[in-house]
């Protein structure tokens, strides 16, 4: 066993500071880093100084893409940051209506001064999703802005298989086939960006066949419209025909789609919305 120390006199040392740099939901269930355009956002920026000293004169700054604005919400300045305190900014940042879909990143900096300057930077990817769909469109040619599979992804057009993609069968519930639709395996999410473009979500529900008696699934699918509620099907299992679900989204930015484990674990859980149309 060994003990284990620094060298040299601790006041040289440069003090420990934390950055953080944070885009809170503003819709549950949605992360804040998905960023349609022309919507503004708020960004949360905190510095903790866990050092045995002070800094002095702590400034926080951010920095948005060319084009973006930024608007300061909160100051994030402290003359003097002592040990254990912290120091919070907060700003506005609006995409502009032409961004285009993909990657985007704010990029956080603290500022202060103890024996010498001293600088910690934070950055936050950002997604900026595809246009809404237009028309009536089968869900599985639509664009994802998040998609969480519980046993690899989740399959367009096929049931889940296994973890790996590509790997389904036709979509099947208690024989009834479907030529378009998503295999998931629960816990599924999905969230499509709609920019209050779409008015419904319908789709058949239930456990596929790619199940017997000796992998007796259950599963329960769920709508979101924004954070509310539009449609549940209540814990579908392997024994059931499927059942046809239909929410209505008039306004809403995103649609969430969940496929949960019915309760009783996700063993087996194979989940399909088969034949869902959303309709723009
Ligand atoms: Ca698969
Ligand atoms: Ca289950």
């Amino acid at each position: 066993m060994y003990r284990v120390r620094p060298g040299g006199p601790w006041i040289g040392r440069e003090p420990l500071l934390d950055l953080g740099l944070d885009v809170p939901p503003a819709i549950a269930g949605v992360p804040g880093t998905i960023v349609p355009p022309g919507v503004p956002l708020e960004a949360t920026m905190t510095a903790v100084n866990h050092a045995r000293v002070p800094v002095l004169d702590a400034r926080l700054r951010l920095a948005v893409p060319p084009d973006w604005q930024v608007q300061p919400l909160a100051p994030g300045r402290k003359a003097v940051l002592g040990t254990g305190d912290s120091v919070t900014g907060r700003w506005r940042v609006t995409p502009p209506a032409s961004a285009a879909p993909g990657g985007y990143r704010l990029s956080g900096e603290l500022g202060a001064r103890w024996l010498r300057p001293v600088n910690r930077v934070a950055q936050a990817e950002l997604s900026a999703p595809s246009a809404p769909p237009g028309g009536t469109v089968d869900i599985g040619d639509v664009a994802f802005a998040l998609e969480r599979g519980g046993y690899g992804p989740v399959e367009r057009d096929k049931s889940n298989g296994s973890w790996k993609p590509g790997d389904g069968k036709p979509l099947s519930i208690n024989g009834v086939k479907y030529a378009k639709g998503l295999g998931g395996h629960a816990p599924t999410e999905l969230v499509v960006y709609l920019g209050g473009a779409c008015t419904s979500f319908t789709s058949d529900v239930g456990i596929d066949d790619e199940r017997d008696e000796r992998m007796q699934g259950s599963a329960g699918f769920e709508v979101w419209a924004d954070g509310a509620k539009a449609a549940d099907s209540g814990v579908r299992t392997w024994q059931d025909d499927p059942v046809t679900i239909t929410a209505a989204l008039p306004g809403a930015r995103f649609l969430r789609l969940v496929i949960n484990d019915g309760g009783d674990g996700n063993s087996y859980d194979r989940g399909d919305f088969a034949g869902a149309k959303l309709t723009c």
